[in-house]
Formats: C-alpha cells, structure tokens, sequence
C-alpha cells in the first residue's frame, strides 16, 4: 500500500524522500517532522556533524494549502556539509562497514559506498516515519521508544509500562532513557569509549499503542505483521537484531510462562492481562502494545582502527579514519520508531484502505464494530 525511496549521500548536496500511497485530507505539520528530525540529530555521545546540520525538509509535492492531496509526497533537505567531490579517498576499508564488499560489488572506489551507507540516509527515513506517525495519530495510535541499553549498562526492566509513562519519563533525557541511574552509566561508559578511541552499540525498544486487533495476516508469510516490522528495522543501518515482545528471552521459558492469557470485557473486548508476544500472535496485532527491540552493533569507524587491508597495494594496515560518531543509539531509537511507524502505518492501510482519511474513518468505525459485536 505505502512505498518510499530515499535517494542522497552523506555528504552530497541534498537528500531527498518520495511516499507513495499516502491518503489525501491528512494535514501536514512540519514544525512535528523538524521536532523529529531534530530528536535524531541528538544524544550524547554523536560526532561533529551535528554541530554543522540543522535537519530541516521543505515539501517538493503531494500537498496544498497543509492537505495531502493523495499524490506522492516529497522531501527535500539541503546538507550544510555538502563537499563529496572533495573528499578524500580511502583505500583502507573499515571493518564493519560497507566499504569493502561495496566497492568489490560496484567495481568502485570506497567513497561512493560510504556516502551512501551512511546512517544520514536516516534522516529521510524519520521524516517518511514523522508523516506516518501523523497519519496514525489520527485514528489513536502513538509510537514511542526508549533506549535500553549502551555497552553494559541497563535499564531495570519494569514490567507493564505504559506509553504514557515511557514518554514521560524519557522527557529530558539525553539518551531517550527512562531512567537518570541508568543514563548516568550509559553517559559514562561512552566517556570511556570516546577516551578509548572506541565505539559503543545497545539496545533500544519501540513501543506502539492504540492498535486495532488484525494488522497483519497468518495467512501468508509476506504479510506477517511481525516479518514486516523485523525487516524494516533489520534496514536500520548499525541493527543486528530485532525481537518482538520478550523475544530471545521466550528461549528459557515454558509454554505455560511464556503465552499471554485471554479475556473478555463487554467495554473493551477481547483483552490481555500480559503481552510477552510484543502484540502479535500469529503475524497480526492482537490489540496490545507492539514491542520491537533492536540491537545496534557498535559504530565501526575507530579513531583506533582495527586491521584492514590497503586496496591499492594489498598490504596488511589499519583502516582509514574519518569523522563519526562514539555511540549512535538515542538517535537509533528515533529511527527505529520511525520504520515501525512505516510499517504499521502501510499494514493499517492494507487493511482499512482508502483515498482519504474520511474513507478509512468510515472503514476503520465499521470494522470495530463488527470485532466487538
Ligand atoms: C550521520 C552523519 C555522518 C556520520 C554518521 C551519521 O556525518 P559525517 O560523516 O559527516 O560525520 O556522523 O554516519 C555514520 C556513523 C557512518 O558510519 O557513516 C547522521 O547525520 O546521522
């Protein structure tokens, strides 16, 4: 239903975003996608480049007078540190990254493979996300995020912690962290990692309320809610691993600990008391919070760099160095949020589809009556 392209590199002259499949009546609120481009740019721990850009997108089409009109909807940002052609060239392929297979795979020298691996092509994807978050918003949904863990040091896991909560509690934080104890060992282990000329990874948690019961399908495996939402965040550049609800804990639980008992309640429906399913069973929401937790690997520019290989000569050296950041999680989690709002915005779409928000209103009313009847 719901498609994007990004196109730009890292340090070109713009990035640039198209949606396709976007309702029209939707009203556009840029100051909300500036507010969310600029929670990506933040955190501790992030490199010099943020001090140089102040993410800001202008619409290229798709609206008039603040409406979506229905047609594919474009993004465009300038980068302040535009200067690829002058860019040095590196020859000495970081592990980690895409340089070596890329520039082996394109027949390519390294530079244009960085520029585009680069995680700033995030910074169309979280504007992609902030207008799927708009769209949700209208029928009651919200997604929020929070960080769980950097290098070694983590949250307590608090058991049924609503959105609300989250939100308030990660107010303030540099790290979108639901606890100050917390964020002060994560503040110092990247002190440490930065004095080490290292880098760190973690683990954050993406959270989403006001879902309807049946995005998604069993039926076939494409369809799968949570296949989708693992795909989409796997995209995330630096993401390892994505789990969903208690996800590779489940490994060392019984049935009986593991699944999530049902009720009924004539005001709210079918319901559940627990939701170690992250909201989905059977690759549908089943009306709970969607929970998706993803690992980021640690950054894999070193100031200290491990072995590489020279490409021109085949000598055995240390990869090349170049600006980036020591620890990029608290912007991972923006980003995160915004490739799971994509994916249920496109799985909300799929299932109350229409041309405007007035049709999926219409579709959206009559499909909870009948679940609830
Ligand atoms: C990023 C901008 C980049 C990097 C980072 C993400 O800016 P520059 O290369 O000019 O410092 O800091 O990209 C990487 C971590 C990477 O490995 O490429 C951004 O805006 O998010």
């Amino acid at each position: 239903m719901l498609n994007y392209l990004t196109t730009g590199e890292s340090h070109g002259k713009y990035l640039a975003a198209i949606i396709e499949g976007m309702p029209s009546g939707l009203p556009i609120h840029l100051e909300f996608i500036s507010s969310e481009l600029h929670r990506r740019q933040g955190g501790y721990g992030r490199g010099g480049r943020q001090k140089i850009e102040s993410d800001e997108v202008e619409i290229t089409g798709g609206v008039v007078k603040g409406l979506l009109t229905g047609a594919p909807v474009g993004f465009l940002l300038t980068n302040k540190d535009f200067k690829i052609d002058q860019m040095p060239e590196l020859v000495r392929p970081r592990p980690g990254h895409a340089d070596l297979a890329g520039a082996l795979k394109y027949h390519q020298a390294i530079r244009p493979v960085l520029e585009r691996a680069s995680a700033r092509e995030t910074a169309m994807r979280v504007a992609v996300g902030a207008l799927c978050k708009l769209l949700l918003r209208e029928f009651g949904i919200e997604v929020v995020s929070h960080v769980l863990q950097i290098g070694k040091a983590k949250v307590q896991e608090e058991e049924n912690l609503t959105a609300a909560e989250i939100r308030k509690r990660v107010a303030g934080s540099q790290l979108n962290c639901i606890s100050r104890e917390a964020e002060q060992k994560m503040i110092e282990a990247i002190d440490e990692a930065r004095r080490n000329k290292d880098s760190l990874g973690g683990k954050f948690e993406v959270r989403v309320t006001g879902m309807p019961i049946g995005l998604g399908s069993h039926v076939h495996f494409e369809r799968k809610l949570d296949a989708r939402l693992a795909a989409s965040v796997m995209s995330q550049q630096s993401v390892k691993a994505v789990e969903i609800g208690r996800g590779a804990e489940l490994a060392g639980l019984f049935g009986s600990e593991a699944h999530d008992e049902i009720f009924y309640d004539a005001a709210k429906g079918y319901y559940h008391k627990t939701n170690r399913a992250g909201g989905i069973e059977g690759g549908m929401s089943n009306g709970a919070d969607i929970v998706v937790r993803a690992t980021m690997k640690p950054i894999s520019t070193l100031a200290q760099p491990l072995a590489s290989v020279n490409m021109t000569t085949k000598e055995a050296e240390k990869a090349d160095f170049e600006r980036s950041d020591v620890c990029a999680v608290a912007a991972g989690s923006v980003i995160g949020e915004s490739l799971v709002a994509f994916t249920i915005a496109d799985a909300f779409l799929e299932k109350f589809g229409g041309d405007s928000i007035l049709e999926i209103r219409r579709n959206l009313e009559g499909y909870l009556k009948q679940i609830h009847a």
